[in-house]
């Protein structure tokens, strides 16, 4: 069990004020379909505190330029913002430096950014290992990279109920991988993968860790330097910022020894015909104007979170998880996919006799957004047997009682499609 979740156990969820959490959120006040929005897809995105909305609309309203090219005022306050918000990001994920923390699109960005860099130093041979869970954002840079490359990609099996057991990694690791890029939570079925000992093993035979940190920066307090990963990625969005900015955190000295991903403004200290030098980092992998706003936005919503106890939200959305899956358990012809025994706020199932598809547009007549599909993690559907499922994922805002429309909804859809 990870800290968080061991402090989030001892704190008592009553003491987590939801309702003043809901009123920071004004899209949560809305309808939709005539009733009120029951919002239950923060895995795929969350929803923006009024405190985020609010630095990005007056960014734009009172203080917009590029930024790191104007000598002027306004172009230097927002620079100052823009690398503030570094600063925030890095205190947060407590990186060494802020040389470490680079601005991306989004996670998919910053896994292919190390792909196409660090793993394009890789040799025809050379293995890289994933699991069975991942999303298609760390599968397909892989199968790129094997195609240009001719590394091996492994995938460690995951167990009937949705878990990576650490001896399953340990068995799929040899003197001859070069990177392990794993989950720390899986978006489609909520397990919490063992990283620190993955970490630890992979570093035993020489190799470097990537972890995709999707879902684990939003449900984990994430220490890179006590986990000792080598790469961290992930996305600004889910984590209460805007979309459009993501984070890949590397070491410094790794970082250092790896070639640009892009070429273009900023990323250069020097251009001519002939040749050009690298920016120090981490301005060498931000080639071009950078999601200037959309990280001030995720400083934003950083110092949204900050205000809070990160063990007391833990426990609100555990809560959650162990609520929603007795109802869910409770009811007829529903079918749990991923029953991991540790687990972050978010649960797949399926309505024996319906498709999702079909099941999440009856619920959202009910006002309630779930996913429907293959979370963007088609082989482990297919390790389910299944084409898709329904997802319900749980943020800081959720309560007990959309838990119980969710229920609600659900037996009424039942009545309809079975
Ligand atoms: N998962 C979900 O509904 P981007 O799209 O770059 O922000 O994130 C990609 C990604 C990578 N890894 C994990 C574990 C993720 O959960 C996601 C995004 C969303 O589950 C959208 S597919």
């Amino acid at each position: 069990m990870s800290a968080l979740a061991q402090n989030a156990s001892k704190n008592d969820f009553r003491d987590f004020d939801v309702n003043s959490v809901r009123s920071d959120f004004p899209i949560l006040s809305r309808t939709v379909h005539d009733k009120p929005l029951t919002y239950l897809d923060s895995a795929a995105s969350a929803q923006k505190p009024r405190a985020v909305i609010d630095v990005i609309r007056y960014q734009y309203e009172q203080e917009y330029a590029n930024v790191h090219r104007g000598a002027y005022w306004l172009s230097e306050t927002l620079t100052s913002k823009y690398e503030a918000a570094r600063e925030t990001v890095r205190q947060f994920i407590n990186a060494r430096s802020d040389r470490e923390v680079i601005f991306t699109k989004g996670a998919t960005e910053a896994i292919n950014l190390v792909a196409a860099t660090f793993g394009r130093a890789f040799n025809a041979g050379d293995e890289v290992v994933i699991t069975g869970l991942e999303h298609h954002s760390n599968i397909v840079p892989w199968q790129i990279l094997r195609d240009q490359c001719g590394i091996v990609l492994k995938v460690v099996p995951i167990t009937p109920e949705g878990e990576v057991p650490l001896s399953a990694v340990e068995a799929a690791l040899s003197s001859k991988t070069k990177l392990v890029a794993v989950a720390h939570i899986s978006n489609a079925l909520g397990t919490i993968l063992p990283i620190k000992g993955i970490v630890s093993a992979a570093h035993a035979v020489g190799a470097h860790v990537l972890i995709d940190g999707c879902q684990g920066i939003v449900h984990e307090q994430v220490d890179v330097q006590d986990l000792d990963c080598d790469f961290y990625a992930f996305s600004g969005h889910k984590l209460y910022g805007p979309n459009g900015i993501g984070v890949l955190y590397g070491k410094e000295g790794i970082l250092d020894g790896m070639q640009p991903y892009q070429g273009g403004g900023e990323m250069i200290s020097n251009v001519t015909f002939e040749r050009s030098e690298w920016a120090e980092l981490p301005a060498k992998f931000e080639a071009g104007t950078p999601p200037i706003v959309p990280a001030v936005g995720l400083g934003a919503a950083i110092d949204y979170i900050n205000e809070f106890d990160r063990a007391a939200i833990a426990a609100h959305e555990h809560d959650l998880l162990t609520y929603g899956t007795e109802q869910l358990q409770a009811l007829n012809s529903i079918k749990l996919i991923g029953t991991a025994k540790n687990k972050a706020a978010a649960i797949s199932f399926v309505l024996e006799g319906a498709h999702p598809h079909d099941l999440a547009t009856i619920l959202d007549r009910s006002g309630v957004c779930v996913r429907a599909g293959h979370h963007c993690a088609q082989p482990l559907m297919d390790s389910f047997g299944v084409t898709a499922t329904v997802r319900a994922s749980f943020g800081i805002y959720n309560t007990r009682e959309e838990v119980d429309v969710l229920i609600n909804a659900l037996g009424r859809a039942r009545e309809i499609l079975c």
